[in-house]
Parts: structure tokens; sequence; C-alpha cells
């Protein structure tokens, strides 16, 4: 049987029939932790069972995903027409990106009415059709709270920048300026200061993000007590959760301190260490979230590993689980992407994946909206290996401790476009730093562009890849928001939903894999071989039983001597197509992945 039978056609019957070779009967024998009746054990190896440990949730970037009426902009109508594509692949849960009425000055993180649907995306009847026909399918969905700041066409910020005495002027945070203009030295995320001078009174408003973006004052109770109003909206509608948008950010130094040089560099650990974050999201936990069974997962930009906890032990009362980004942004210094060694990158993983505190629970991604594609990142984007180093990221993804968060495209091994001009981006982050950048002559167009190539925002915002028609099946408009990448011709859903042996099938098998082996879920994580410089080898384990994962994140073979505290069992799955009878010394082609049974000798 050559290998690439073996691992399509074997690996789903195999997972099913796992569940009584790895586990006592146990809960997931329903075949999914979703299913009604599926055991009322409520812990597994220590940790309280929830259905959002157990799921495996997919961020949709609604713009980009499928355009319904013909606009060139992806849409909600969009999206609940490819809703059977998303149950076939097999995830749980839906995060859509924010629906909002927005001007789109950052493509919907700058909200003018929260309670309103974005016009481009449709009618609050057709966000009501998206989440009836999503639950119909046994999925759930979650929305992006952005409640960090607003737009400044928002009804509370027009109110506000009436000067002092209007009674939304508190809603927002002003400051008289300094003898140089500016309060103080903040940096925006996307270029220039963090102030922007407006409204009768000479006065600066504070905009961590674009000028259009200014950040509410949580320090006022109204602005916290209108927050809360507009989460029971949503909530009330039958959500299923909140993403929550840079929410570490929401408290600041009321001071507002000069940052130091160093802090400079670093601002984001700035913005993400005021001083009541934690008393707002827990206050907003007891006036909400308490209410509901939901769940929520912090965008923690700025937030270190060690800071994690305070956001997610479960005794807090605060949230579920939280974005935590040294990995994904590893070599990252803002628009610049400098080399990094797995070796660290393992660390960083190993870090929170060997934290035995079962009131901590992870999530485990490689991308997302605002970042390059995964397969370009952490993968090897060229023909000769695309394919493997997709199905290897895949084998990390699924495998992992924490909850998966995958994003859209990933799953059919989309990669970065090629950009070949600074114009072609439509990234307000992009056109912020040029100016501030390239602009004032710090840094020559042709460094600028070279590094975009390899970091912007918009690498992972270009349309959805569904077929190989004009447009890639995303839109029947001849100008989409954002030009679809012409390997869509090679890369998409339709010519691989046809090959057994595609990445989307790779991910389908491994998703229904996971799903029926809690040691994936709850099982215990350890690094074999954590100073191995192009080998991920590692193990999960719970009740003495689990799965030893083999992966050569590398685009040579590599001969690798299994670490002798490692006995391999059966291998379950892999992504070469190479017959494999070795013994401990394994002969891993470049970007081989593979699951075996067991794990440790003892
Ligand atoms: O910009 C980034 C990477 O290039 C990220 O640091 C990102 O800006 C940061 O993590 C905050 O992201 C979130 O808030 C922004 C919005 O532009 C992003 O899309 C959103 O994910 C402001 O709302
Ligand atoms: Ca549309």
């Amino acid at each position: 049987m050559n290998r690439r039978t073996f691992m399509n056609s074997t690996v789903v019957a195999l997972a099913s029939s796992l569940v009584h070779k790895v586990l006592p009967a146990d809960p997931y024998a329903t075949g999914s932790a979703f299913a009604p009746g599926a055991s009322v054990s409520p812990e597994l190896n220590g940790y309280k069972r929830q259905w959002w440990k157990e799921a495996v949730f997919y961020e949709i970037y609604t713009r980009s995903f499928q355009d319904s009426n013909g606009d060139g902009i992806g849409d909600l109508r969009g999206i609940a027409q490819r809703l059977d594509y998303l149950k076939s692949l097999g995830v749980d849960v839906l995060w859509i990106s924010p629906h909002y009425d927005s001007p789109n000055a950052d493509n919907g993180y700058d909200i003018r009415d929260y309670r309103k649907v974005m016009a481009e995306f449709g009618s609050m009847a057709d966000f009501d059709h998206l989440l009836a026909e999503t639950k119909k399918r046994g999925l759930k969905m979650i929305i992006d709270l952005v409640v960090n700041h607003t737009s400044d066409e928002h009804e509370w910020f027009q109110q506000s920048r009436k000067g002092n005495g209007n009674p939304y002027h508190d809603y927002y945070i002003w400051r008289p300026g300094k003898e140089n203009g500016v309060p103080n030295n903040w940096p925006s995320y996307f270029g220039g200061s963090a102030w922007q001078q407006d409204g009768p009174d000479g006065e600066y408003y504070l905009h961590i993000f674009a000028k259009k973006q200014p950040d509410l004052n949580w320090d006022n109770p109204k602005v916290r007590a209108e927050v809360f109003e507009i989460m029971r909206f949503w909530l009330n509608k039958g959500i299923d959760g909140f993403r929550m948008d840079v929410i570490p950010f929401i408290s600041k130094d009321p001071r507002l301190p000069d940052m130091t040089p160093d802090q400079v560099a670093h601002f984001d650990t700035v913005y993400g260490a005021g001083p009541h974050t934690h008393d707002y999201i827990q206050e907003m936990y007891r006036e909400t979230l308490a209410h509901h069974d939901v769940v929520t997962v912090g965008e923690a930009a700025g937030v270190t590993n060690a800071q994690v906890p305070l956001f997610i032990d479960e005794r807090r009362g605060e949230l579920n689980m939280i974005f935590q980004f040294d990995a994904v942004r590893i070599g990252r210094r803002q628009w610049r992407q400098h080399a990094w060694k797995l070796t660290d990158l393992k660390a960083i993983w190993n870090a929170a994946a060997s934290n035995p505190d079962r009131h901590l629970w992870n999530t485990f991604f490689l991308g997302n909206h605002d970042h390059p594609r995964l397969l370009n990142k952490f993968g090897d984007a060229s023909p000769e290996h695309r394919e493997a180093s997709a199905k290897l990221l895949a084998t990390l993804l699924l495998t992992q401790k924490g909850t998966p968060f995958l994003y859209q495209g990933d799953e059919i091994g989309m990669t970065n476009h090629p950009f070949s001009a600074i114009g072609q981006f439509q990234d307000v982050e992009v056109k912020g730093t040029y100016t501030d950048q390239v602009l004032t002559g710090k840094v020559s167009a042709e460094e600028y562009l070279s590094m975009l190539k390899l970091t912007s925002r918009d690498n992972s915002r270009t349309p959805m890849q569904w077929s190989s028609e004009p447009q890639a099946g995303f839109t029947t408009s001849a100008s989409p928001w954002l030009p679809v990448n012409p390997n869509h011709k090679e890369i998409n859903a339709t010519n691989q939903a046809a090959r057994s042996d595609s990445i989307l099938n790779y991910y389908r098998s491994l998703i229904q894999f996971r799903r029926v082996n809690p040691a994936l879920v709850y099982g215990d994580y350890r690094d074999l071989d954590p100073n191995n410089a192009s080998i991920f080898c590692y193990q999960r384990a719970m009740d003495r039983k689990g799965f030893l994962i083999v992966l050569n994140m590398s685009s040579t073979t590599v001969r690798y001597l299994l670490p002798d505290s490692v006995a391999p069992g059966e291998l379950m799955i892999c992504n070469s197509e190479r017959p494999i009878n070795d013994g401990p010394l394994l002969s891993l082609s470049p970007w081989e992945a593979r699951i075996y049974m067991g794990g440790l000798r003892n």
C-alpha cells in the first residue's frame, strides 16, 4: 500500500477506531464534543471540560471570504453560502471579523454604529440569517468586539469633539498640547504620533491606531456601561461569544507619561500594561458574560507570556482564552521581518504549552488577518515544498496544546500575494508607516517594499480562492476590493476537494482525528528534543496513552534518531508519499510530518 493511499483512506477510519484503542469508552464516543449526549464526565486529565476547549475555530475575514451581490466585497450572505463547505471542513466555531457599520478606515475595526450592520456586508436580517443557518448546522459563531476605540464618525466622537462641557467629551481621551505640540511621545501603530489636534479648545485626542480610530476613555463609567449594553444587544441575539480586539489596551495611565526610548521601541507592551485593565474586564464579565454560556478570546497584543494567566485563569472571572503573539511575530520589529530560529520558536510554544496549571487554557494559531500567510512565514511556499509544508503546519495546528484557530485559506495552502509596488497595498497600516518611514527619508522605498512583501497584513487579506474561475469564484465583479492571487488557478478549494491527497482533505482528516482523540485536546505536552534546529518532536499524552508527533520543519531531508526515551507505536498519519519502514533512525523528507501512537518508553 503506498503512502498516499495509506494516509487518506486509513486515517479517518482509524480515527473512529481509536476511540476505544486509546481511551476507555469516553466522552468522544459520540464523535463530536458538541454532539448531544456526549459524556458528562466534567474533567479530563485534570482540566474542566468546556466546548470551546474541544472545538476547532475558523477565522473569517468577511471582506475577502465570499461576495454574494457582485460588488467585489465579501459579505454576510456570502458566508452563509459557504457554510456547507465549513461544515464539511469539520470546524466548529466561526469567528467573523467586525460586521458593524463602519467607514472602513481600517476595514471595520473603526466602528460608527455598534447596533447596525456594515452596509457593504448586508443588513441585520442578513446577520440573523447567517447566525440561524450557522446554528442549524451545529456550528457556533463568535463576533469581533472592538471597544478600545471607535470610528471618529461615531456619534459619541462627533459630540465629544465639540469640546469641554459636552456630555460626551470624556468618552474619549483629550489633553492640551505641550510646547512642541502633542501631549506626549506615544506612537501610533499606523505611523506617526498617537495624538491628533481637533475641536475648539486646541486639545488633542489619543488614537493608538489610525486618526480615524479615537481611543475610548474606559475610566469613564458611562463608557463602560455603554459597552456592556452593546454586548448585551448581541448576546441576546444568541451569539456564542466574542473575540476582543486589543482588549489589554483599554486602560491607560491617566498621567499619560512620555515613553522611554526603549518603551517606544516596544510600545505595545506599554499599551498593554494599563492600571485598570483587569478591573474593567472583571466588571465586563460580571455585567454581561457571566450570564451566558459563551466563549471569549482576547487579542493580547503587548502582553507577555508571563502576564497571560492574569487574563485567563478561570478563577478570575475575566476571559477564557487569549491570543499571545510572541510566536506568530517571531523576528518581527513592526513592519520589518528579521531571521529567526526554530529553537527559539519552540521555546516560546513550550513556555505556554508546558504550564501545568489546570486553570489555564491556551490558543494555538499560526496566522490571522493581521499577519502574512503561515505558509510563507513558517513553511516553504515554493512549488516543490508548498503542499508538504502546508500539511505539516496543519499537523502542528491540530496536535499542539491549545484550542486551534485556523484562518481562512490556510486550509487550501494559500500564499502571500506577489505585491510588486507600494501602491498595490490597501492596508491603512502600510499607508501610515509609508508616510512615516519612506516619505521622511528614513527608509528607502526598495527596502520598505521588500519588507512589506514579507510582513504586510494584505498578504492574508486577498480573496478566498474557491475555484480556478475568474476572480477565483470569490466575486462576479471584475474588480474585487483587493486583487485575487494569480495562483488561484492552481490553488483553490474546488480542485482540492476532488483530490484525496490535497491539503484541504488533509485538514479534514486531521480535524476529525483530533475530534475523536481527547489526548490531542486535554493531553499533556512535552517537547522531546527542544534543541534540535530543524526537527520538532513532541508528545501529547494522558492516562499513559497518547501520540508522538515528529515534524521536519526544513526544506532538506533529515536523518533523525528518535530520542531514546521515545518508543513510537503504530504510524497513524503521515504527509509524505514514501513507504516508511525506518526504525528509530528516521529518514524524514523535507517538511515530512508524522503522527505515531504511543510515545515514552517508561
Ligand atoms: O498591526 C499588526 C501586525 O502588523 C498587529 O500588531 C495589530 O495591529 C494589533 O495586533 C492589533 O490588531 C487589532 O486591532 C487593530 C486592527 O487594525 C487589527 O486588524 C486588529 O486585529 C485596530 O483595531
Ligand atoms: Ca458583496
